[in-house]
């Protein structure tokens, strides 16, 4: 049942959304490390006093700049500006020492709980959904390459117009969302459609701050993952398409060249298909 006049997602209403499922996510810090935290803050800040003397930064520029973080803060954005320009860094030093599948950003759009299925599955969608039908398959295994029993795959993307089911208005709650748990193959197919490339509200503070820099707004289209196993470290990663617009110029820098997939046409003669295996890090 695609709702023929969805209303358009907003700026304000997407960030809300994430900053409220990001409160909820975020557990009690029980334990501040004072030297870490002195060492981290001393150099953010004193990076920013270089800036400001390198650029001669005016009274009127630090006032743009004030009224600006306010305004982030006011549409709920933050999340949305640290994961587009900040999170690839994070996730670089977090996962340097990895020997298996290749990680990059989660994104501000996971929702943990999504529907599951035993080794193949079609993501919940609308009737009609619209996009090109794929199945996505493959193998999760350790790093010697023995298929994991009890492998959860979560799997969440954007729908063909670029918008998150529990984001933007008028998507039905888990629609293109999904988790398979493997069985001793350590197998796993999803049918779902191809997702669009990913547009960056341009009616916020971010796309205010990308308007007023003249950069891009866009994101190539991409699938999220989270891949786990029982003994294994989870993987959060995302992987793209060969030849897509915007693969070579992400806004928020997360294509790494083992992440991007070259589908074939569907054996079954409709949509496209690809296989990727995901090889797991001991814990
Ligand atoms: C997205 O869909 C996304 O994956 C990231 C990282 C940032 C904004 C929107
Ligand atoms: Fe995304």
């Amino acid at each position: 049942m695609s709702a023929p006049t969805a209303p358009s997602p907003t700026a304000a209403g997407s960030g809300r959304n994430a900053t409220e499922r990001f409160a909820e996510k975020q557990r009690s810090t029980a334990q501040v490390d004072h030297a870490r935290v002195s060492a981290i803050a001393t150099n953010a800040i004193t990076a920013l006093h270089e800036v400001i003397r390198e650029h001669r930064v005016t009274y009127a520029e630090y006032d743009a700049l004030k009224a600006w973080l306010i305004r982030v803060g006011e549409d709920g954005e933050w999340p949305l500006f640290l994961d587009v320009w900040v999170e690839h860094v994070v996730e670089e030093v977090a996962n340097a020492d990895r020997k298996g599948a290749v990680g990059t950003i989660e994104g501000p759009y996971y929702i943990p709980g999504s529907p599951e299925f035993r080794s193949e599955g079609t993501l919940p969608m609308r009737d009609g959904e619209a996009g090109t039908p794929f199945v996505f398959q493959g193998t999760v295994t350790d790093l010697e390459g023995n298929p994991l029993d009890d492998a959860r795959v979560e799997l969440w993307h954007a729908d063909d117009d670029g918008f998150y089911s529990q984001f933007a208005p008028g998507i039905p709650e888990w629609n293109l969302r999904g988790t398979i748990l493997t069985g001793p193959d350590g197998r796993f197919a999803f049918t779902t459609v191809k997702p669009a490339p990913y547009q960056i509200p341009t009616d916020g503070s971010c796309g205010a701050l990308i308007a007023a820099a003249g950069w891009h707004a866009w994101r190539p289209a991409h699938l999220h993952l989270k891949v786990s196993a029982p003994g294994k470290q989870l993987v959060t990663t995302q992987l793209y398409f060969a030849g897509g617009q915007h693969v070579e110029d992400d806004v928020a820098q997360a294509v790494k060249p083992e992440l991007v997939l070259r589908p074939t046409p569907a054996a079954s003669g409709t949509g496209e298909e690809v296989t990727y295996d995901f090889a797991l890090d001991p814990a």
